[in-house]
């Protein structure tokens, strides 16, 4: 039952940090209610906020969880935060509905919440004091400008589209989408949105979309792959291969993160374009949830800086890729 706990040890740690939750005295504790450990994406980002965290003084101890993409293990985790009283809780929700609840009961606690990556539905901002993390919207308007860019002049008309959604019900999934059609409707492109699913963010789920995709409507005159994420689009990658087709030639492919694995696929000529997302946000979090425990005025939401690549950059920076 329940998700992993790992505590992490701290050299700073002496006692259970302060509970008055004033930032002053041993440190403050602080809970982490992650997503998982879906993608590459994840990974970097619990790492971060883990280092972070031990390198930091005033944090005494961060409680960390991995709610495996479930909902009620998430909730589970925070109720678990507020009976033992953190300074702190960052929540990563899986999804953006259901939190009203549990929030509420922080609330209640004196508990102060700060989202990390993910949001949550707009009803509940009151239940949260600030968000940091990506621009979900802003970068599938990014994918969309750049589909727009090169299927505007394609002389046969009409763009077809196949779209591999994240998690269905969470921000980056419904936001991606919604960015990206924003542009293609807005500038007029003349599509079709041939079939979307969720792969879950997962490669595994990614790839057997993928195949049911090529399955029920070939792969002949389908113009564009929209991955909401990078293992999603590798796991897709896979699907073409053993289906007898070239990715990136057969059919253009645009994924969402921006991983060594995904900067690879791209060098190998196996993707077009790649939309950055910006796990490495740690110690800027840890900065946030100090700025909160202490009551300073802080941005309802803080935007983690992110960029785009095309195949003429690929090479050049598979190199810095940090995850
Ligand atoms: O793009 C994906 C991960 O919420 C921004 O979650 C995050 C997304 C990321 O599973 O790879």
């Amino acid at each position: 039952m329940g998700a992993g706990v790992f505590l992490l040890p701290l050299a700073a740690a002496c006692g259970n940090g302060d509970d008055s939750g004033d930032g002053g005295g041993d440190g403050l504790v602080v809970g982490f209610a992650q997503v998982g450990a879906e993608s590459a994406w994840r990974t970097a980002n619990s790492e971060s906020v883990q280092a972070a965290a031990e390198a930091d003084d005033r944090i005494a101890e961060l409680k960390f969880v991995d709610a495996q993409q479930d909902q009620e293990k998430q909730i589970e985790a925070v109720r678990n935060f507020i009976t033992q009283q953190v300074d702190v809780i960052v929540l990563a929700p899986v999804v953006e509905t259901g939190w009203t609840d549990v929030l509420q009961e922080a609330a209640d606690a004196g508990i102060p919440v700060v989202l990390a990556d993910r949001g949550i539905e707009a009803a509940d901002e009151d239940l949260y004091v600030t968000r940091l993390g990506s621009d979900f919207a802003e970068e599938g308007r990014k994918a969309g400008q750049w589909t727009v860019d090169t299927f505007a002049a394609d002389p046969d008309g009409v763009t077809r589209i196949l779209e591999l959604q994240g998690t269905t019900g969470s921000a980056p999934a419904n936001d991606r989408k919604a960015g990206f059609f924003e542009v293609l409707d807005g500038e007029g492109l003349a599509y079709e949105l041939v079939d979307s699913q969720s792969g879950n963010f997962t490669a595994e789920e990614g790839k057997a979309v993928m195949e049911t995709f090529i399955t029920t409507h070939g792969l002949e005159g389908i113009d564009l792959l929209y991955a909401h994420n990078d293992e999603m689009g590798l796991g897709a990658i896979q699907a073409i291969e053993e289906a007898g087709y070239a990715p990136g030639t057969d059919i253009q492919i645009i994924i969402v993160d921006g991983s060594k694995a995904g900067f690879q696929a791209g060098v190998d000529g196996k993707l077009n374009y790649i939309v950055e997302c910006n796990p490495v946000f740690g110690e800027q979090l840890m900065d946030v949830v100090v700025a909160v425990s202490e009551g300073d005025e802080v941005e309802k939401f803080t935007p983690v800086e992110e960029g785009v690549f095309d195949a003429s950059q690929f090479e050049a920076e598979l190199p810095n890729r940090q995850f």
